[in-house]
This record gives C-alpha cells, structure tokens and sequence, in this order.
C-alpha cells in the first residue's frame, strides 16, 4: 500500500519553488554578467525653458560636464539624449542653418517634455542646430574610445569571473596571461608605433587584479607610473619605450578562484539535490 505523508509534499513543493526561483536568479545573474561587457554611456543635453528666445542665456546644458555651449565630447559607442524641458517645439538637427540637414540624424519638431536619442558609433565632429530656432547650434565630438582587451581572467580561477580590460597606447597589447601564484597579469606590446607618444593608459578593474602595484618592463622593475582609483577601475598610467616589449603588473589581489556565479550554481545544485532525495526518500 503507497501512502502519501502530508508534510514530505509540503517539504518537497517549498524545495522545487526555492530551486526554480534560485535557477531564475542563476539565469539572470548570467545575463547581467555577459551584457556588463562594454563600458558606454549615455548623456543628457537639456534644452532649457527660454530657449526658443535668441536672447535667452544658453540653448544647452549639458549633464556631462555642465557646460552650456552645446558642444559635448564623447567616445564612440556613446549616446546623447537631447531633452526638450521648454514650453516650445524644437528640432535636433546635425548640419547647419546655411548648409541644411547633413543627412546623419533628424529629431524633426519634439514637443516639450519629449526627448531624442542618438548613438554615436564613429569618431568626428557633428554640428547641429534647431530648424525652428537657427542660433540655437552645437556640436557633438567623437573621439575614439579605449582599444579592448577580450576576457581577461577566463584561463584561470573558474572561469566564470573574466573582463574586457581597456587601454589607449600607441601600439597594441595581446593577450594578458595571469599568474596566479604572482598575482600578476602580463602583457605583451606588439604592433607599430603610431605615434612619439609612448604613455600607456591601462585601466585594470579591481576585481582582475588589485593594487598597490609593482610594475616590470622587460624583466626591469620600474617606478615611473602613477595609479589612479576610477570607481572600480585601477587607471595606471606608465611611460614605455619605443621598443618595450612585456609589461607586468604585479597586485596584492587576482581574479578569485570562485567568482559569485559559482557560488550561485553551487546553491542551485545543493537546492537540486534536496529536491531530488526527498524525491526518492534518500537520507543526506
Ligand atoms: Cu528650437
């Protein structure tokens, strides 16, 4: 005769809703690491109340840099979001009054408290102005972003735990190896030099590898490098040569051997495994 205990239903319906709400929480958290990959950023430009008035104060204000003038610098990739906050229509046009729409972007007449957006995927400068109001012109300008190194981290600890390490140089870097016995992460300069300017930007997020730092150019240990803290970032700037060939920088902290998702699937799995010998009346 099968008998059915109240309580171990109960105890097994709680286990497969913890384990399908931790599987959601798993998913989602996948997601939010693969998509965190690249860093872009949107801006505001605000069309102030008063703007549609040639003699109104400023046309612009832009949440960058507060600046008024219309002209705004951003990288590649970067979005601007032209908020209309004035009791008028206006236009976000790029071109200009005498030479008309350039043919790149177009908000035709916005109301208030409407907005437009634009990304801007390649360098340049892009003037633009209001089709309704002529004075009202800025101009957008484009500078390259940071070149990328892909998944930096993935070869070791768990490989759940890797990131796109950016840098700006005259030359480029290859892959980045780790030592995690050094706490160290090596990369090798290649390619032509493009320019006198042999300063290297490496921005290191803290969660690859931590500082204080220790820095060796071609086997030598050098001290001209400064380090500054960017929010989760370590940007070290360091003087190179024409001919520098391997960089290291050694931390006080590397890549960790197990990254939050790890631990997440880890959950998942002791979930499971309740789950499966309540199933099958199995004593853990
Ligand atoms: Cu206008």
């Amino acid at each position: 005769m099968n008998t059915v205990n109240p309580f171990n239903s109960i105890i097994i319906s709680i286990s497969v809703r913890l384990f399908f709400a931790l599987l959601t929480f798993t998913v989602l958290f996948m997601i939010s690491f693969s998509t965190n990959a690249f860093a872009q950023s949107s801006y505001d430009v605000n069309i102030p109340t008063g703007a549609a008035d040639e003699s109104a104060p400023f046309f612009w204000q832009s949440e960058k840099d507060g600046s008024t003038t219309g002209v705004v610098e951003i990288l590649t990739g970067d979005t601007i979001v032209w908020k209309n906050a004035d009791t008028s229509f206006h236009t976000v046009t790029s071109g200009s009054e005498t030479e008309g729409f350039d043919g790149i972007f177009d908000s035709k007449e916005f109301a208030p408290g409407k907005s437009f957006t634009y990304k801007f995927s390649d360098k340049g400068h892009y003037p633009y102005y209001c089709t309704l109001h002529p004075w009202m012109v800025g101009t957008i300008i484009v500078t390259a972003g940071y070149s990328i190194i892909p998944n930096v981290g993935k070869q070791v600890g768990d490989g759940t735990t890797f990131f796109d390490v950016e840098y700006d140089f005259n030359r480029l870097l290859s892959t980045a190896t780790i030592d995690e016995e050094q706490k160290s992460v090596t990369f090798e300069i290649i390619g032509d030099v493009k320019s006198d300017n042999h300063d290297l930007e490496l921005r290191l997020p803290s969660g690859l590898v931590d500082g204080p730092f220790v820095i060796w150019v071609d086997g030598q240990k050098i001290s001209d490098f400064e380090n500054i803290r960017e929010g989760d970032l370590n940007v070290l700037f360091v003087s190179l040569n024409a001919d520098s060939k391997i960089l290291t920088v050694i931390g006080t902290s590397i890549v960790p051997e197990f990254g939050p998702m790890t631990l997440a699937i880890l959950g998942v799995s002791i979930v499971s495994m309740i789950v499966l010998s309540q199933r099958f009346k199995l004593k853990i």
